[in-house]
């Protein structure tokens, strides 16, 4: 069984997340995070035994998302924690290829591959992946060219220098401006080299290069980046803004996250991306049968 791909002429984006049960509804696509990663910030060594991928672990994690309701199944080999080692194309390609394939084959499910790496972004899209998850924007050389080809809807987030120097003394004129103005001008970039505006999908990258207090910033202006027309991701899960504002470490922040993931839903955000889906899952679900009204502001 397979995920199949979006009839001609449907807009992609729409296409993944009617595909992922939702748009046609208004309702926010929960994305679950599989890490495949030895180093991840509150998940790693999960699916990666430090000396390869357990491709039979990341198969029951995804079977227990798709129990509990999940829409895309988003798939990543790099970990972009500050401290984080940075891993070469070929180790990426062997973390996330067998677990794309894998997934694919068992389950029918949407497969988001979260990489800034034009090699695995053709081989994911080979291997049947569905979306590209770009923390980079498709800055890195070759990604851009690679996610045009390919023809996946691609989402484009917002880090404000590299993830080992990105938390040293972020600075903005106004986060909200700048972070708006990167990703209209990386959209610009994509039309420009050929995709569909309808395939992008834009992120303001929580927690990547910002303070707690530009995350909130970020947060409350939400609306804003909805009323770009583009489809929304919000990454909160676990950050550690969430951290800061409950003084909680990562493994504590379920709560903060699930709460974030509805203030999220209610302001316009398409696609939340997740550890706990279950929760998130029936958090969205309440939110959705109480018909809570979008919060204007
Ligand atoms: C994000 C991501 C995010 C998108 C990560 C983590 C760090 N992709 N990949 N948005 N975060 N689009 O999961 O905490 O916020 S990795």
């Amino acid at each position: 069984m397979n995920y199949s791909a979006p009839a001609q002429g449907m807009n992609p984006v729409r296409a993944l997340l009617a595909g992922a049960r939702a748009l046609e509804e208004k309702k926010t696509v929960v994305m679950g995070i599989l890490n495949v990663t030895p180093d991840s910030f509150s998940d790693g060594g999960q699916h990666h035994n430090g000396r390869r991928v357990d491709v039979n672990a990341a198969l029951r994690t995804v079977e227990g998302m798709q129990r509990a309701g999940v829409g895309i199944v988003d798939i990543g080999g790099e970990s972009t924690r500050p401290d984080a080692t940075p891993v070469c194309e070929r180790e990426e390609l062997d973390r996330v290829l067998p677990v794309i394939s894998a997934v694919k084959e068992r389950f029918d499910l949407p497969i988001s591959v979260d990489t800034s790496s034009a090699e695995v972004i053709r081989a994911a899209a080979a291997a049947g992946a569905h979306m590209v998850n770009d923390v980079r924007a498709l800055q890195r050389c070759g990604a851009l060219d690679a996610a045009v080809s390919s023809g996946l809807p691609v989402c484009l987030m917002h880090m404000q220098k590299q993830p080992s120097t990105m938390q040293d003394d972020p600075f903005y004129h106004d986060v909200v401006t700048d972070v708006i103005g990167f990703l209209l001008q990386r959209r610009n970039v994509c039309v420009q080299a050929g995709m569909k505006p309808e395939q992008i999908v834009i992120d303001p990258g929580f927690g990547f290069g910002k303070t707690t207090a530009h995350n909130m910033q970020l947060f409350h202006a939400l609306n804003q980046f909805v009323a770009t027309g583009m489809p929304v991701l919000v990454g909160v899960s676990r950050k550690r803004m969430i951290g800061e504002l409950l003084g909680l470490p990562a493994d504590e922040r379920l709560i903060g996250s699930v709460i974030l993931a509805v203030f999220a839903a209610q302001r316009g955000a398409s696609i939340v991306r997740v550890h706990d889906v279950e929760e998130t899952v029936q958090a969205l679900r309440m939110l959705h049968v109480t018909h809570t009204p979008l919060v204007a502001e």
